[in-house]
């Protein structure tokens, strides 16, 4: 069943290998969160597509789940000798990336197209999509002032309070129309286990983006990246809660209101079933937390089967 993925960095990228390992070679879309690029030195470094991208070709590094694994970092250090600050750990394989990336989109290509070819010569099988073409950039407001997303995530440890998040250049952004075919083809949505705030919601906030999943026939299902109150992974947990989000599976739930018609949650986070029903969806409770690669896809298989039972009668609303 062709499935289109929504994903943000390491957790979504690990449910989308799982989805792509689960499924026939090509039935794999995955778009991808773009408001965490920046440009440092020079170039375009988009995490979350890397992240995605070297997951999908089996290239990820398994410590970090970001970065290429066995890679050096002789560039890096010789930036040091320069004198530059190396807080953004660069390896080198990675590097190639982001000089190809910046100087193919200097030549006039699209991120989208940049992306393509870039997937295509790394053997992933399927298609990995930009969420738009557009730059955006992730804001996030803290008492110290606002900061650019990698500054609060990396550079600062997520150390801040979140007061909130602006999408800098959303309004200018549009659904690419590869993205909006694939949505045109596609049997199954799945939201990854990602950050709702940072990582999905800036994809859900391109504009259109939400009307064209909404008016898409296909069931949507989201996986929770909360369970037992917790982040799997990053600062969604905090992120939720100083923005006034309850964080739990059913708070997950409430902020895909009426754009999925199934969640999967945690077998821990039973006692928020009931609620999460309230909102018209349906929901499979299961081992939600993927260690090893052989959990990536039990729960992709899984997710695809609860999918393929949301049919008529489960509109999500
Ligand atoms: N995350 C870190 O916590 N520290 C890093 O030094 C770091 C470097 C890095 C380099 C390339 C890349 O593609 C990703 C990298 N990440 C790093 C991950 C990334 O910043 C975050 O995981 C995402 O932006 C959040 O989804």
């Amino acid at each position: 069943m062709k499935t289109l993925a929504l994903a943000g960095g390491v957790g979504g990228a690990k449910l989308a290998a799982g989805l792509q390992a689960a499924l026939p070679d090509g039935d794999l879309a995955t778009v991808v969160n773009t408001a965490d690029d920046f440009t440092l030195w020079g170039l375009h470094i988009s995490p979350d597509l890397d992240t995605v991208m070297y997951t999908l070709a089996g290239l990820a590094n398994p410590q970090t789940g970001w970065g290429i694994a066995e890679d050096s970092s002789a560039a890096l250090s010789m930036l040091g000798r320069y004198g530059e600050d190396t807080w953004f750990k660069l390896g080198d394989k990675d590097l190639a990336t982001h000089v190809l990336r910046t100087g193919r989109l200097r030549a006039g290509a699209t991120l989208t197209e940049v992306t393509a070819g870039l997937a295509a010569a790394l053997g992933v099988r399927g298609a990995v999509f930009p969420m738009c073409d557009e730059r955006v950039s992730t804001i996030v407001h803290t008492p110290e002032g606002p900061l650019e997303f990698q500054d609060y995530f990396v550079r600062r440890r997520q150390k801040d309070e979140v007061r909130g998040v602006e999408l800098r250049g959303i309004e200018s952004a549009r659904v690419p129309r590869s993205v909006s075919e694939a949505l045109d083809g596609t049997g199954l949505v799945v939201f990854c286990p990602s950050n709702p705030v940072v990582s999905i919601g800036p994809i859900l906030a391109v504009p259109g983006m939400a009307e064209a999943l909404k008016a898409a026939s296909a069931p949507k299902v989201a996986v929770s990246p909360i369970v037992g109150g917790r982040a799997l992974k990053g600062p969604a947990d905090r992120m939720m809660a100083s923005l006034g989000s309850e964080v739990s599976a059913a708070g997950v739930a409430r902020m895909y209101k009426g754009l999925v018609n199934g969640m999967v949650i945690d077998r821990r986070d039973e006692a928020d079933q009931e609620e999460i029903e309230d909102f018209g969806m349906r929901v499979l409770l299961t081992d939600a937390v993927m260690r090893d690669e052989p959990d990536r896809e039990r729960l992709a298989r899984e997710v695809l089967e609860f999918g393929g039972t949301l049919g008529v009668g489960t509109e999500a609303r």
